[in-house]
């Protein structure tokens, strides 16, 4: 793999060198760090537009009414949905596929599906990725779509400057999962399918439940109502996405929120870097040896993890020796 050209021509701005690149990451395949290295530098720190909230309330309708506006503005938009439920990787969960068609012959839109392929579980890792391959490609502005579900959701959203939640008229159960794990993170909330009954419900649950913070630090979230389907609400919505990118720019909130992202990441980086040393040291024979010894009881993975980490540092090179006792 010729990481210098891909890299020259992402920087020209080839969707399928980005692509490529995106599916690169996700493989791990050897050596593409070198490329995300080179990138780095070159990453301008485009707004990161967050959109999230319960399955089928309408975030990907809601992303494809925005990026309507926002190409109309002639601004080249890159839109990476993540489902860390999904195992679906390679740019295509079916759903948001289909909904967004009409975006995908449009040049100025880039758009890629992202699932957690089981094993080393570094999503949030990964998306940090996507999202500055996409900087880097002459996005001008990203926009994440994440399913809520649980830690690596609230993870995923840290790199944006914005979030916005979404959420639609129902069952008090919405704005009660809201309260669980969205509040912190939240800086907009959108009542979408406010077609549907219930919607100035909905509305006045969130905002009785925002009323409970007394100190806001300068940003307090609004409250919006969209029809996304029908394209209302857009506009404004899209107008108070701008004024908290303002915002958000020139407070401490959001540095606060990227070095929390930062640092998850480079943990996330680590770990795995870690794992991949002290395993490439192991001889397959060695390791099935060892294995043998735990599957017989005389050996637990426990101490034998240990052993592992620890030849990190000790730079011993076998661990067979131990087995001869
Ligand atoms: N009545 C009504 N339906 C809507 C509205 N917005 C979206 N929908 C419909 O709701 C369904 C789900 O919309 P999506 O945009 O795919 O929802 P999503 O949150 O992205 O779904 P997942 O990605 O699967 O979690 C689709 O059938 C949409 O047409 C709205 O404002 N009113
Ligand atoms: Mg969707």
């Amino acid at each position: 793999m010729d990481y210098d050209e891909l890299v020259s021509h992402i920087l020209k701005g080839d969707r399928r060198s980005a692509a490529r690149l995106i599916s690169l990451v996700e493989d791990e395949e050897e050596g593409y760090e070198k490329a995300l290295k080179s990138l780095y530098p070159k990453t301008r720190g485009v707004p990161v537009l967050g959109v999230t909230g319960a399955p089928g309330v309408g975030k990907s309708t809601i992303v494809l009414e925005i990026t309507k506006r926002l190409r109309s503005e002639g601004r080249r938009v890159g839109i990476v949905a993540v489902d860390p439920t999904s195992p679906i990787t390679g740019g295509a969960i079916l759903g948001d596929r289909i909904r967004m068609t009409e975006l995908f012959a449009d040049p100025g839109v880039f758009i890629r599906s992202m699932g957690s392929r089981g094993g080393s579980g570094g999503l949030s890792s990964q998306t940090g990725s996507a999202v500055r391959i996409l900087d880097a490609m002459g996005c001008d502005q990203i926009i994440v779509e994440t399913v809520g579900a649980g830690q690596t959701q609230v993870d995923i959203m840290g790199m944006a400057d914005t979030i916005v939640v979404a959420t639609m008229p129902g069952s008090g159960d919405e704005v009660q999962s809201i309260k669980a794990g969205l509040l912190e993170i939240a800086d907009i909330y959108v009542v979408n399918k406010c077609d549907l009954p219930g919607a100035m419900r909905t509305v006045s649950d969130i905002q009785s439940m925002l009323d409970l913070v007394e100190d806001w630090e300068g940003w307090k979230p609004p409250v919006m109502q969209t029809n996304a389907r029908e394209s209302r609400g857009i506009d404004e919505l899209v107008g108070n996405i701008r004024k908290h990118d303002e915002y958000a720019r020139s407070s401490e909130r959001l540095i606060k929120r990227k070095k929390e992202q930062y640092r998850r990441e480079i943990q996330e980086l680590v770990t795995r870097e870690m794992a991949r040393k002290a395993f490439s040291s192991i001889e397959e024979e060695e390791l099935d040896r060892m294995l043998e010894r735990i599957l017989r009881r005389e050996e637990n993975p426990y101490s034998e993890a240990e052993r592992i980490a620890a030849r990190l540092f000790s730079g011993r090179k076998d661990i067979a020796s131990r087995g001869q006792r």
